[in-house]
């Protein structure tokens, strides 16, 4: 009998094995989070919606950057990864003015450093995206940081690759979502280097997880912007008075149904494959 698989870490909803010296299984879970809180409730079938969102985009991405992508698993929530040597970068574009790049242009004017116009309200879109690198700290948010910090972690040359690349990547997907009406404010990439030196896009692409989606035809910039796929779930939780912190609450069934459908939603207009088809053969439903 061959070992279980070792644990190799953990995110807040997904857990990463090793199968072999080469091989990685990336596992994504149905837990949920809010307000950076991971939930008790799970929501029935999300994993699987952002594997088969990640494995769509690799797929389509393959030409702008090669990925780590091997083979999806036959329960639709894992895929089999190649082992990198990741970079210690979180590569974040934004496209949309929200989030931490929001907080610090209302504090600065800029965000990791680069300066943008005067004026801009909440979920603003901006003249173009912007390359805002972060690192991972070890308690809490990512850090943002400016493009001198960044260079020291990577080196001049990997910087302006990573850069172009991740620019490059969200303006393909952003493209394709807009037009099937969902908007990708921001999105965050891992890139790691191959036995060559080469880089290669890791970890999830383009999930809502790793992104904000929000609904094109409720976009209304000025103020923050419904999530496409966590708003029932945050509406909820207000209606509550929970003050954020752990243990955050159950949720009720019309809750979970309602966000369960708008995952669904958001696999099905951004790849246009049925759900369906993905749980019975995920592999096939990506050909
Ligand atoms: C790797 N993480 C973060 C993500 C977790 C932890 N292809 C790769 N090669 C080597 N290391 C990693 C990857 C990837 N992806 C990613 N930590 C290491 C992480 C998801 C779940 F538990």
């Amino acid at each position: 009998m061959p070992e279980a698989p070792a644990h190799v870490g953990s995110g807040k909803v997904r857990e990463l094995y090793a199968l072999d010296g080469e091989r990685l299984l990336l596992v994504a879970s149905d837990r949920i989070s809010t307000f950076d809180v991971v939930l008790p409730t799970q929501i029935p079938d999300k994993g699987r919606v952002l594997t088969g969102l990640s494995a769509f985009w690799f797929a389509r991405t393959r030409e702008l950057c090669p990925n780590h992508l091997l083979a999806i698993g036959e329960d639709g929530r894992s895929l089999e990864c190649r082992r990198l040597e990741m970079l210690p970068l979180e590569c974040v574009v934004r496209g949309y003015l929200a989030g931490s790049g929001w907080k610090d242009y209302r504090r600065s004017g800029s965000t990791s450093g680069r300066d943008l116009p005067a004026g801009l309200v909440e979920s603003e879109r901006l003249p173009q995206p912007i390359f805002t690198p972060s690192t991972k700290a070890l308690e809490g948010h990512d850090e943002n940081i400016d493009a001198d910090r960044a260079v020291e972690l990577v080196g001049a040359e990997r910087f302006r690759e990573v850069e172009d690349t991740s620019l490059a990547l969200y303006l393909f997907a952003s493209a394709h979502a807009a037009a099937r009406g969902i908007l990708i404010a921001d999105t965050k990439f891992e890139f790691g280097l191959d036995d060559a030196g080469r880089l290669v896009l890791a970890d999830e692409a383009f999930t809502p997880d790793s992104s904000r989606f929000w609904p094109a035809d409720e976009y209304t910039p000025g103020g923050p912007q419904p999530s496409f796929d966590k708003q029932f779930v945050r509406d909820y939780c207000e209606t509550l008075g929970w003050d954020k912190t752990y243990p955050g609450p159950e949720l009720p069934a019309d809750v979970v149904a309602g966000t369960r459908a708008r995952y669904v939603e958001a696999f099905e207009r951004l790849t246009g494959i049925a759900f369906d088809a993905y749980l019975a053969d995920p592999q096939a439903a990506l050909q």
